[in-house]
């Protein structure tokens, strides 16, 4: 009479011993790690190891990995590889290159070319090895798209084979207000800051593509000048102290000199302070030699709302004392609008322009 239901009980129990086994086989290596999700830890250095642990099916079906998430992963995983630094001479580097700025070149073209190399936001960052510095090039804009196409087909194969570690920041002055390209290029460093921990910062211009690949968009134990050797003054520098065109900071040489002026609207003089609060805070600069440090600037016309000042000359005289109290401690902006291309990150910003 007993007999069947201590059958019943023997089945039941043979069914949990089943269930017990398999639960054990699946989480074979720490029975604790079953109740654990993945979480990330710092290592003490810059960098943040993923420490993936093994989570039950049905928890992984809740917490489904949105995309974003996925992208984090990702590249957390890509720092994970312990990767040896880049060498500190690229080595696919080719020198001498062939520029025209042909006109039937379209952006989508660009897009095209670069999608698939490129993240979002114009980034890119070596898949082998470690950069030797995270840069972010800072580009002052106002109506020059013409100019952007040819720069981005140009300089991003260059930055690629150059191993950085780099995204291309666009900053363009909103309305019609007189230009400041200084200015600009202070608000480029402080947007590119938010968005990664960037070491070094260089400052072009965008009409200025070099023609040499070995002229590194780094930053040096010295603030860097690159456009040493332009074709519009005959590859030669213009003066001695001539800092315009294409420059380069670290972090730390950046704020040495309290950023930029934010005082100079309109053309010229611009350059000049910043080479003067170089040498006032007891740095030098450094340069590329005339062969690897030649450029050609794409032509056009003077742009509108940029004539030259005729205050900024005397401005120069007092460059000593402005410095001081004009400069990133003094900064005021807004951001208008980020859109994220491909190729680059463009910002929209009202720097308080006085109307032209
Ligand atoms: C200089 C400009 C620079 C400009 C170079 C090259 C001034 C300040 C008055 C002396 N300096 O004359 O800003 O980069 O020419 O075009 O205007």
């Amino acid at each position: 009479m007993l007999k069947k239901p201590f059958s019943i009980v023997a089945v039941f129990a043979l069914l949990c011993l089943a269930c017990l086994a398999v639960v054990l086989f699946y989480n074979k290596t720490n029975a604790l790690t079953f109740f654990i999700k993945p979480y990330h830890v710092a290592n003490g250095s810059n960098h943040t190891w993923l420490i993936k642990q093994r989570v039950p099916w049905f928890w992984e079906m809740e917490s489904k990995v949105s995309e974003a998430d996925k992208e984090k992963i990702q590249t957390l995983a890509r720092t994970d590889k312990s990767l040896a630094p880049c060498p500190e001479t690229p080595p696919n580097l080719v020198g001498p290159l062939h520029v025209e700025f042909i006109d039937n070149r379209t952006l989508d073209q660009v897009r095209q070319v670069f999608s698939s190399s490129l993240q979002n936001g114009g980034r890119y960052r070596p898949p082998d090895c470690i950069a030797q510095q995270k840069v972010a090039i800072i580009i002052p804009f106002r109506n020059r798209h013409e100019h952007l196409k040819h720069w981005v087909y140009y300089l991003h194969p260059i930055f690629i084979r150059q191993q950085l570690d780099y995204g291309v920041y666009v900053i363009n002055q909103d309305g019609e207000g007189i230009f400041n390209r200084a200015k600009l290029m202070n608000a480029g460093y402080v947007e590119a800051l938010k968005e990664y921990d960037y070491d070094c910062f260089v400052f072009s211009d965008i009409d200025l593509v070099p023609i040499d690949d070995r002229n590194l968009y780094r930053c040096f134990e010295s603030p860097r000048h690159l456009a040493v050797a332009m074709d519009k003054f005959n590859f030669h520098l213009p003066y001695n102290a001539y800092f315009g065109g294409v420059s380069s900071l670290s972090k730390d040489q950046y704020l040495k000199i309290n950023g930029f002026p934010n005082t100079y609207w309109g053309w010229g003089g611009e350059d000049d302070d910043i080479y003067r609060r170089i040498t006032y805070s007891g740095m030098s600069i450094s340069r590329p030699d005339h062969v690897i440090g030649k450029y050609k600037m794409i032509k056009h016309h003077r742009d509108l709302h940029n004539e030259p000042n005729p205050k900024n000359p005397d401005k120069l005289g007092r460059t000593r004392f402005t410095m001081r109290t004009d400069g990133i401690n003094s900064l005021k902006y807004k951001v208008k609008e980020i859109v994220k291309d491909v190729l680059y990150t463009f910002i929209t910003v009202d720097i308080e322009a006085p109307p032209s």
